[in-house]
C-alpha cells in the first residue's frame, strides 16, 4: 500500500465507565510494538504522546452519569486533536475507553466536511454504543458515541455536533449485546447492523465488502473504530465488557486486510483495551497485529515465532 504518515495519539480516557484500567492502553500498544510494526511496513510514524482532557468542571459522585465532565473535557480535546491530525496524516487514536470516539469521530467528521467529502464509520464492536446520556441505564458514556456523532439529543454540555454522521454511512459489525432502549432506537435508523448470527451464516466478508463499495462510490473518508470486545474473549480477554461469541482471529484479520486492500481508511481508533485485565500482553499484541493488517501486513508475511 502507499506509504502513510501514521500519527499516534495517546488518549488514556478512563472516564467512560466505572472500571479502571483503560488509561494504561496507549502505553500497552507502545510496549507491544505498534510503532515498530508500522515502520516495518514502510510507513512514517509520529507518536504525539498522550493527551490530557481540556479543563472541565469537577465531577461529583452520585449522579446518573459516571464522570460526565471529565468526558466532556476529553471530547473537546479530542475533536481538536483529530481535526489537526487529519491535516497531517492518518491518526490512530490509542485508547482509552470507547468514550474517546465521541471526540475522534466528531473531529474527523469536521475535517471531512471541510474537504467536501462524506464521512463513513465502521464500528467493530459487540455493542452498538447508541445510547444518549438520557437513555443509558448504566450511566457509562462509553456506550454513547454513536448516539452523539449521529446528532441524537441529550448531550448537554458536550460540544455541539457540527457535522453529524449520516446514519446510512455507519456500519456496525460484530453485534451481540444491545440494550432494549438502543435496540428500539436503532430499529428506527438506517445504520447498517450486522450481528454475529448473520456473520456466522454469511461470513464477515459480504457485509463488509458491500459497505466498502459504498464508501468508495461516494469518495468517502473512512473512520474505523475497533473495540477490543469485537473479538472473542478467548483471544482478547483484556476488556471490561467481554461478551462470548465474538469475532475469531481470522475474521478480525480479514476485516483489516479488506480495509487495507480498499485503500479507504483515513483514521482508526483502538479502544477499550484494559491492560490490567490482560494475560501477558496478548490482547495488546492482537490489537497491534490487527492495526498492522489494516496498514499492509499480509498474512503470509508474518514471521515464524522464534525465527525473527
Ligand atoms: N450498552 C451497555 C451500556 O450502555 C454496554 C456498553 C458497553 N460498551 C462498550 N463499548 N464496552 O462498546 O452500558
Ligand atoms: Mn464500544
Ligand atoms: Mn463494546
Ligand atoms: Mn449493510
Amino acid at each position: 500500500m502507499t506509504r502513510k504518515t501514521c500519527i499516534l495519539i495517546g488518549a488514556p480516557v478512563d472516564s467512560g465507565k466505572d472500571r479502571r484500567g483503560c488509561l494504561m492502553g496507549p502505553d500497552a500498544y507502545r510496549t507491544a510494538g505498534l510503532t515498530e510494526a508500522l515502520t516495518d511496513l514502510g510507513h512514517r510514524v509520529r507518536d504525539s504522546g498522550n493527551l490530557t482532557p481540556a479543563s472541565h468542571a469537577p465531577d461529583s459522585a452520585g449522579g446518573p452519569l459516571f464522570r460526565p465532565n471529565e468526558t466532556i473535557g476529553w471530547t473537546f480535546r479530542l475533536i481538536r486533536a483529530a481535526e489537526e491530525a487529519m491535516t497531517q496524516g492518518l491518526p490512530i487514536f490509542l485508547g482509552g475507553d470507547h468514550a474517546l470516539s465521541l471526540g475522534s469521530v466528531a473531529g474527523v467528521a469536521n475535517h471531512a466536511a471541510r474537504q467536501g467529502r462524506p464521512q463513513f464509520v465502521l464500528w467493530l464492536d459487540a455493542h452498538s454504543d447508541y445510547h444518549t446520556p438520557e437513555t443509558t441505564t448504566s450511566g457509562n458514556l462509553h456506550g454513547t458515541p454513536l448516539g452523539y456523532v449521529t446528532g441524537r439529543g441529550g448531550f448537554g454540555g458536550f460540544p455541539v455536533i457540527a457535522n453529524p454522521i449520516p446514519q446510512e454511512n455507519i456500519c456496525i459489525l460484530g453485534l451481540r449485546s444491545v440494550d432494549a432502549a438502543e435496540k428500539l432506537a436503532l430499529q428506527a435508523t438506517a445504520i447498517h447492523r450486522h450481528d454475529m448470527r448473520e456473520i456466522d451464516e454469511t461470513g464477515i466478508a459480504r457485509p463488509l465488502a458491500g459497505f466498502l463499495d459504498r464508501v468508495d462510490a461516494a469518495n468517502g473518508m473512512l473512520h474505523v473504530s475497533l473495540d477490543v470486545d469485537f473479538l472473542d474473549p478467548m483471544i482478547a480477554p483484556a476488556v471490561g465488557t467481554t461478551v462470548p461469541g465474538g469475532a475469531t482471529i481470522r475474521e478480525a484479520h480479514l476485516v483489516m486486510e479488506m480495509i487495507c486492500d480498499s485503500g479507504l481508511m483515513t483514521s482508526l481508533d483502538l479502544v477499550e483495551l484494559n491492560p490490567f485485565l490482560d494475560d501477558r500482553g496478548r490482547t495488546a499484541q492482537v490489537m497491534v497485529d490487527l492495526a498492522a493488517s489494516a496498514l499492509g501486513r499480509r498474512v503470509f508475511d508474518r514471521p515464524t515465532p522464534g525465527q525473527q
